[in-house]
């Protein structure tokens, strides 16, 4: 059984005030529909991110001021179908560097690693499979400067506390000069983000659902999923969308592995995710509360996300 997935379950949903977190949608299944959701016409950070990395693979490297061979780290590497650009880019002017993307599904790191041997044979690849910080750890061992990618906007779905502990563990784990790259959604009109998470074919709620059908499947549980709808709401004032699975009448759900009875009123809403959107000012100040410090941001041409270029501070 899966225990860190098992106690937010009990907790979460033994609390006052119910919640669920995302980072449980990733199974194989909501993996899946993640891919559909960043092929939506509504959710633009993907199509911003790619055109960024398209377009100024040539100005980010220049910034990064790395004048001996370097390795790009990728966190969470997934698919790697944003990074190809900025790997092709390197490749085809003979910059020398080691791409070591890290993530923890074994068949992600698989597929991305013969893709890239097939498109790039001349990538110097070193993929890596497990946690993040171990791996980190080891290559702050070596002398090669270090650049990080941790794209997607992925730093969004954490609290400004949690944010602010993951990114300074990213810090511990780096050298004095060593880069971040970090990919942030950026404040705007607050229409166009409502609808990249209000999307008409419902992929999204579906994402939120596919929770419980996790839970029904790892758990032994009978969450009904036709009693339950999601709701999301964009808060322009602070930049957070919150996302919600609603139980839309009063029922009961059993748990079995859990031992658990969870009981909801009509209406009654599990917390499922924050998605932060940030103004720079507050991109410069969570830099600096992990001590980094910002050197470049380089936008989208609709200034709808930023690709934002860090660097640990002594
Ligand atoms: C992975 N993460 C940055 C996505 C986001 O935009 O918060 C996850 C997501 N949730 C709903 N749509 C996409």
């Amino acid at each position: 059984m899966n225990t860190s997935f098992a106690q937010d379950i009990t907790k979460g949903l033994s609390a006052e005030k119910k919640h669920l977190s995302s980072k449980y949608f990733y199974d194989d299944n909501g993996s899946r529909i993640f891919q559909e959701i960043m092929q939506m016409p509504e959710y633009y950070l993907t199509d911003s991110e790619f055109e960024i990395l398209s377009l100024q693979a040539k100005q980010i490297v220049e910034a990064l001021k790395f004048d001996v061979s370097f390795n790009i780290i990728e966190l969470g590497a997934g698919d790697g179908f944003k990074t190809f650009k900025l790997l092709e880019y390197l490749v085809s002017n003979s910059i020398a560097f080691n791409y070591v993307p890290i993530d923890i599904s074994q068949e992600a790191i698989t597929i991305l690693s013969e893709k890239l041997q097939e498109r790039l044979p001349e990538l110097s690849i070193k993929p890596r499979v497990g946690d993040y910080f171990e791996i980190l750890k080891e290559a702050a061992k070596n002398d090669v400067p270090s650049l990080l990618l941790f794209l997607g906007g992925n730093i969004g779905n954490y609290s400004e506390e949690k944010a602010i502990e993951l990114l300074s563990l990213f810090n511990k784990n780096m050298k004095v000069n060593d880069k971040l790259l970090i990919g942030m959604d950026l404040k705007k009109n607050p229409i166009t983000i409502h609808n990249a998470y209000y999307d008409h074919a419902s992929i999204t709620k579906r994402f939120n659902l596919n929770l419980l059908i996790r839970i029904n499947r790892e758990f032994d549980a009978d969450f009904r999923i036709d009693d339950f709808d999601f709701y999301c709401h964009y808060d322009p004032s602070i930049g957070e969308v919150k996302s919600y699975i609603v139980s839309l009448k009063a029922q009961t759900v059993q748990i079995k592995d859990l031992d658990l009875t969870i009981k909801f009123d009509q209406n009654e809403l599990i917390w499922t995710e924050l998605s932060k959107k940030y103004s720079r000012p507050e991109i410069e100040v969570l830099a600096q509360k992990s001590n980094f410090t910002v050197i470049e941001h380089f936008l989208d041409c609709k200034y709808y996300f930023t690709d934002s270029l860090w660097e640990k501070l002594k």
